[in-house]
Order: structure tokens, then sequence, then C-alpha cells
């Protein structure tokens, strides 16, 4: 145990948690039961529960974990509202399966990654891992452009579009393995999306080089948000895990819990010492301006390495595997959460021009409060306050940034002005607008990574909680649990004035540009009413349109073996009136919102009468609301 850890436990409350259970947790990530609150919040003080037809003040966009989806929320009421699919498939929308989503999971990934998948009989994942959904930034507040998210899972970064809520890009990472923390650039704009491989392997890794972790590498890589193109890379020492930056567009930070390049766990948590990374943005442009990099899979690529003579990085010694990284919206400090060490390391950016002249990198270093056990991820409200997540002592620690400067400094001040139980085990937090220049106070999530009894039993499985915390007062209050499939990581609370999606689709989306240009060298106009089957050999295109209770087209005939596209366009445009295309015993259904096209092909390797039917209830006759694809055998 290091002596951070050791001075935690006397300062904790907790006497039970002794050295026996903070190496459990370490070592399983359990310990929940031993840490289990007896008194849990009643509800009270903040207006959380909404009348029927009230709507939130703020949307949540949370993540999902593995389960690779995009969630939206209302906060406070915590009701879910949508799921974007993202990295995962869809049965309801058919992401994963039409023709507009598969053009969007393959188009930008690497050669190899096709090969790959190709020879395990796919063309994309199926599966990711989303922990970090973020979005674009105009002068240090959210635009409401685009929320930007990673895989951890298969190194890949999406973007979603706020306008309609669906995803239009997403990009394979060439170099780097395993996305982990991801930021957009806060100032002027996004601008740069930063994002941190966590695993360290070869730089490069085709098998020439297996285990020598002296000869491994992690990268971290600015991707143009407009584009969605790799813009460069930098090498590093040690992993990546969390990143942020400041509101200045001039540093980013990454966190790195394996300084030591270990292998294995006791090697990787064996320094009293890791570090976050600080990269020199202009510097960096500068490097690759002035052609100080090496070119590898297209990409730009600085070293930025220990040692490196090219000044674009500095490592700044961090007490004991830092977890995660927040700029507060006083728009000068970064704080550093320590995980192992009870402490959260407060930067100063002002001082890092001096670190980068060659001042001591701890100089930046302003304050470094030991608040409890386990933080891992502080958010910010608008009167100087962080509030921490402590996943050992299973706590909130609510504190003041100005006091724990100043008793870094000597003065005889407690920086920590409350604790609060949540029910258990807290990662990330985050608050109402916290994660900008206009932080409101009003609302904080806990999101919980375990909830043992805090919901009806569902067996091994349980869900997290997610803890709704009242901090308009001086004490935080609990006053709302929620219930989550595994397992978002983290979410962002933005207020509704920010995002303005649309009701219908525009006819002229680029989401379905591929089909438009078909319809038109087919002949048909997708924009009004359409029934034109196409035969092109062994291919067959069926163009159809849907008006609420019916399909422009009660049935078709194709031969068994063709390859079957159906381009549905619904030509309702009242809000709210999506319609589905669900062919039975195909396994192809898909969503086709008012005023979209949406597309989608198979094989009619299935003589016979087979239905397809409107799969979204849109209509006092939706059940009628079908027709028939005849598949004549072969050779009739
Ligand atoms: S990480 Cu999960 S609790 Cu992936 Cu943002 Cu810290
Ligand atoms: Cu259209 Cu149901």
């Amino acid at each position: 145990m290091t002596e951070e850890v050791k001075k935690g436990l006397s300062m904790t409350r907790r006497g039970m948690l002794g050295a026996t259970a903070t190496g459990a947790v370490l070592a399983a990530g359990g310990g929940a039961g031993l840490l289990g609150s007896a008194t849990p919040a009643k509800a009270a003080g903040g207006k959380f529960a909404l009348e029927p037809g009230e709507l939130d003040e703020y949307y949540g966009f949370w993540s999902s974990g593995q389960t690779g989806e995009l969630r939206i929320m209302g906060v406070p009421s915590m009701r879910e509202l949508m799921r974007v699919p993202v990295f995962n498939r869809c049965s309801a929308t058919g992401w994963g399966q039409t023709n507009e989503s598969l053009k969007v999971l393959t188009e930008n990934l690497l050669p190899e990654t096709k090969e790959f998948l190709a020879a395990n009989g796919k063309v994309t994942y199926d599966n990711g891992d989303l922990h970090h959904p973020h979005m674009s930034f105009t002068d240090g507040t959210y635009d409401g452009r685009f929320l930007f998210m990673n895989d951890k899972a298969n190194t890949r970064v999406a973007r979603v579009r706020c306008d309609v809520m669906k995803c239009d890009k997403i990009i394979e990472i060439p170099n780097a393995h395993d996305i982990h923390g991801l930021r957009p650039q806060k100032y002027p704009r996004t601008g740069y999306v930063f994002a941190n491989g966590e695993h360290e392997a070869p730089l490069v890794n085709d098998g020439s080089i297996l285990d020598k972790p002296e000869e491994y590498v992690n990268i971290f890589t600015a991707i143009d948000g407009d584009t969605m193109e790799v813009a460069w890379q930098v090498i590093v020492s040690g992993n990546l895990d969390n990143t942020d930056c400041d509101y200045q567009g001039n540093y980013a930070f990454s966190t790195s819990y394996n300084s030591e390049m270990g292998m294995n766990l006791a090697e990787m948590t064996e320094s009293e010492q890791d570090h976050v990374v600080v990269f020199d943005l202009k510097a960096i442009e500068a490097a690759v301006a002035a052609g100080n990099y090496q070119e590898l899979k297209g990409v730009k690529v600085v070293d930025g390495r220990k040692g490196s003579d090219l000044n674009v990085t500095k490592y700044i010694p961090i007490p004991n595997s830092p977890h995660g990284v927040n700029a507060a919206p006083d728009k000068k400090h970064i704080m550093i959460n320590g995980k192992l060490s009870p402490t959260v390391s407060v930067i100063d950016v002002t001082k890092l021009p001096d670190v980068f002249g060659g001042a001591d990198p701890r100089s930046a270093v302003v304050a470094e409060p030991q608040l409890g056990l386990g933080p891992l991820h502080t958010a910010f409200d608008n009167k100087g306050n962080a509030y921490t997540t402590l996943f050992l002592d299973s706590q909130v620690v609510k504190w003041n940034i100005g006091k724990a400067i100043e008793a870094y400094a000597g003065a005889d001040v407690d920086p920590i002005m409350d604790k609060v139980d949540v029910q258990y085990q807290p990662g990330h937090n985050s608050t109402s607008m916290g994660e900008t220049a206009e932080a409101d106070g009003k609302w904080l999530i806990s999101m919980n990574k375990f909830s043992k009894d805090r919901f009806l039993n569902v067996g091994p499985l349980k869900p997290e909680n997610e803890q709704l915390i009242d901090i308009s007062g001086d004490k935080m209050k609990v006053v709302h649990d929620g219930p989550t499939f595994a397992e978002p990581h983290d979410s962002i609370i933005v207020h509704r004035s920010k995002v303005n999606p649309a009701d219908t689709w525009q006819r002229n989306d680029p989401m379905w540009a591929d089909a438009r240009a078909q319809a038109e060298a087919d002949g048909v106009d997708l924009d009004d009413y359409q029934d034109t089957i196409i035969r092109d050999g062994n291919k067959v295109r069926v163009y159809m349109s849907s008006q609420a209770p019916s399909f422009s087209l009660e049935s078709f005939t194709v031969k068994q073996g063709d390859e079957v596209t159906v381009i549905v366009t619904n030509l309702d445009d009242i809000d709210d009136l999506t319609h589905g295309f669900c062919m039975a015993n195909f396994g192809v259904a898909m969503e086709i919102g008012p005023q979209a096209t949406a597309s989608v092909t198979f094989v009619a390797e299935r003589p016979g009468v087979h239905w397809y039917y409107c799969q979204w209830f849109c209509h006092a006759l939706h059940m009628e609301m079908r027709g028939r694809m005849f598949v004549e055998p072969r050779g009739a």
C-alpha cells in the first residue's frame, strides 16, 4: 500500500475499510458489500419530479459502455428519452443493417480491418465500448452541432449530428490501440477532438515484435471534428487514460496510470508516481509544419516521448495511477484525479509556458488536497467548487478550489465543504453545464458502478445506479436513483437552449445521398410517389414510398437468389410519424423517419410468399400496412 493510501485510510471516517478491503477492490473491482451505506438519503430539495407533460430543463447525453450506443436522458427527471445506435447493432432502427448505416460503419475502417472482418464473415464490428460522449464547443461552451464519442473496444471515434440525433461518421484510428479518453477542443471551437489510445503496442504492430514491452508505445490522436480525419498523432511514454484540454486552445492533458509500461497489475501499480502528459498544441502543429514527423498509415506522427528534443510534451509527476482529467469552468485549473492516491492535483494552466520553458514540471501544480479514497472524476459548479467522486469511500466530496490552493500554499484552511454517501462506488460524475464556462451549479449526477440493493433484484447482473444530486445549496442532497444498463461511464448535462433537433428530415439529407444517386440513375424521383422495380441482372431495386397507412407497393416479385434492395421513402411530413419496414423471416427491419429514405439489401434465398409490414405503430390501420414479396423458385 502506498503512503497516500495509508494517509487516506487514516483520514477516512470508514474504519471498516481496511487494507484488505482496499486490496480486494483493486484486485477485483468489488468490495461493494463492505462499503454499503446504511443511511440512504431521503428525497428532498430541488424539484426533479416533473408533472405529466412537463419538459426537462436539460438534455443528458449518456454513454452506454459496452452496449455501444448513445443515450439521451431528460435531466432532472432522469427519464430516458432516446437511444442513438452508434457502435452497436440496433434491431429497431436497422442500424448495422441498412445500407446508410453500413456506409457509416464501414467507410473509414482500415484496409487490414476490412480483411480481418471479411475472414470472420462480417463487414463491420457489431460491438463497441462507448465511454465518453462530448458535445462540440464554440468559445468555451456547447454549440449544439455534434456529439463525439469513443469506442474503446475497437479503436474508433464516432460523431452524432445533433440536428437529427443520428451518427453520421465513424472513423477507425490508425496506429493507436483502444481509444479511451476523448474530449473536444473548447476554444476557439471544435476544432480538434482529442483521443487517447489506452493500451500499449508496437508502433508497427505486424507481429515482428511481440513480448518486448520496451518497444511498445502509446498514441495520442487529434481528429479534425469537421472532416473527421486524423490531423496528427503524438507518440508518448507511458499509457494514456483520460484527457481534457484548456479553455485557451493551447494545451491538452492526458493521464497515465501505467507510466511503468507494466504488462501486469503488479508492474502497472509499482511506482508511487505516474504522470499527466501535457501536449503543447501549437508546438505540435509547428513540428508537423516543419516536417518533424514520421508518416505511418497515412498519419503524421510526432515524437513526444520523454527525451524527445521536439519539446511538444511535458510529463508532470502525479501520485498515483491518476484517472480523470477535468478542466474547471474558471478557465484556469485542470484537475487530475489520483485514483490510488487520495488526492486531486490541481494544475494552473498559466504556469505551463514556464514548464515548457524548462521550469520544474511540478511547479504547475498549485494544490493537491486530500479528499478521500479513490478519487476518479471531478465536476464543477459556478461558485468555485469542485465535486469529486470517491470510488472506494462510495462518496462524493464537495471542495473549494480557492481554499485548496491556499492550503497548499500553507494556509490553515480546510477545502472540504461537504461529503455525501452515494450508492455505490461512483465513477464519473457530471454537473449541469459543468464541463463548460457556463457551469450553473444546479445538478450533479453521480454515476455509480454498483446498485446492489437499491432496486428490485433482477438476478446476478444488476443495473448501475445513476443518482441525481441537488447541489444548489451548501449541502448536497441525493434526490433520485436511476437504474441504467451496462454500462454508462460518463455523461454530460446540456441546457436545452443549446440543442435544437429537427422534427422531420430534410428530403435532401446527405444520409441517403447514395440511394438518391442510384434513384436518379434509375429514373426514379425519390421525392414523389414511387412504385418502381428495376431489374439489373440478378440485382433488383424496389422503390416504394410510404404514407400512413400503406406502402405504395402492395406486392412485388423477385426470383430466388436475387440480390434485392428495398428503398423506402416516407413521404409523411407530420412530426413523429415514423414508419418501419420489416421483411418477415428475412431478418430485415428498419426505421424510416418522416421525410427520410432508408434502404436495405438482402438475397431472396427463400421461395414463397413473404409479408413485409410496417413495424412502427403509425395509424389506426397500422396492422394493415403490409404487402407481399413473391419469391419465384429457382428455375420456375
Ligand atoms: S473511465 Cu469509466 S469511470 Cu472509461 Cu471515463 Cu472513469
Ligand atoms: Cu406505418 Cu405502421
